[in-house]
């Protein structure tokens, strides 16, 4: 991988600017800093191997070299409105997903922000708003896929069962070729990010509803309930024990349906 292998393969695409780094602390990291100098639109930060990688809330992204993909968008937020922000990593998510859906797989979304295939976590997406003063100026879009086994990390190391591409498929997959398709399904999918399209694509593939489940929060109560899908926020919709309808805000939730004894 190198820097001009990725302006082969992504040729023609409408991005901004394209940079690639063998190895970097957090693709994210470095977009928020080139969105405060100005990056242009769809500009894209790459990585074959990220030291600091990052999911939410400070929890480590397990990126080693020569195995996964590791990138970050820099996205005009385009006048999305503040309560409208977690439809951004249902819009990765969903990329992703419909790129596995090309070679076959069936994946699932684990809101808010998982990939799953065959009920274990593939990829992982880390939307973060990136403000100047109250603006809000840019859309930092980061997505981790785990493509080679050598990205799956240690069963000891993750909090939810972990897997990738390749072990799904049974076979190879060029990690290029995989990048170009998530993109093109961002870019086709990027103007409709306030649309009820949207909505309805992500729930389409929704894991676990139906189900009852429990979200956690950390600082407030659990909040138990059938999952019904979303709002038109993105917000997940449950259904509590008493009958109440429910939307619960992204952050720091986990979502582990009742039937599953995983803890997070
Ligand atoms: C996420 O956070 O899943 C978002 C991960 C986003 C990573 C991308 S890579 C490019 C860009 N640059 C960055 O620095 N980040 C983004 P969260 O839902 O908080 O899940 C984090 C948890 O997933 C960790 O605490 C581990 O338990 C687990 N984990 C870590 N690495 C993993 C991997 N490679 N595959 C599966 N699970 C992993």
């Amino acid at each position: 991988m190198d820097q001009l292998s990725f302006e082969r393969a992504l040729a023609g695409l409408p991005l901004g600017r394209i940079q690639f780094f063998p190895s970097i602390g957090s693709t994210n990291d470095l977009a928020a800093q080139w969105a405060s100098k100005g990056a242009p639109d769809f500009s894209l930060i790459v990585a074959d191997e990220q030291t600091q990688g990052r999911g939410r809330a400070g929890r480590a992204w397990f990126t080693p070299p020569g195995s996964a993909l590791a990138f970050s968008l820099v996205l005009d937020p385009q006048a999305t409105f503040v309560e409208d922000l977690p439809r951004w990593a249902g819009l990765g998510g969903l990329a992703v997903a419909e790129t596995l859906a090309s070679l076959g797989l069936k994946a699932e979304l684990k809101w808010p922000n998982d990939v799953l295939l065959n009920s274990k976590k593939t990829c992982g997406v880390l939307a973060e708003a990136h403000w100047l003063g109250d603006k809000l100026n840019a859309l930092i879009l980061g997505i981790g896929i785990n493509i080679a086994s050598p990205s799956v990390p240690p069963a000891e190391a993750v909090n939810y069962p972990a897997t990738c591409v390749e072990v799904e498929l049974g076979k190879a997959v060029d990690r290029l070729s995989f990048l170009r398709d998530v993109l093109e399904s961002l870019i086709a999918w990027r103007p409709r990010i306030s649309s009820p399209d949207l909505i309805s694509a992500w729930e389409g593939r929704l894991a676990f509803k139906g189900q009852a489940v429990q979200v956690s929060s950390g600082a407030a109560e659990d909040i138990r309930g059938d999952l019904l899908g979303l709002d038109e926020h993105g917000r997940l919709r449950l259904q509590t024990p008493s009958g109440e309808v429910v939307s619960v805000q992204a952050g720091e939730i986990h979502l582990r349906p009742l039937i599953d004894n995983a803890s997070k």
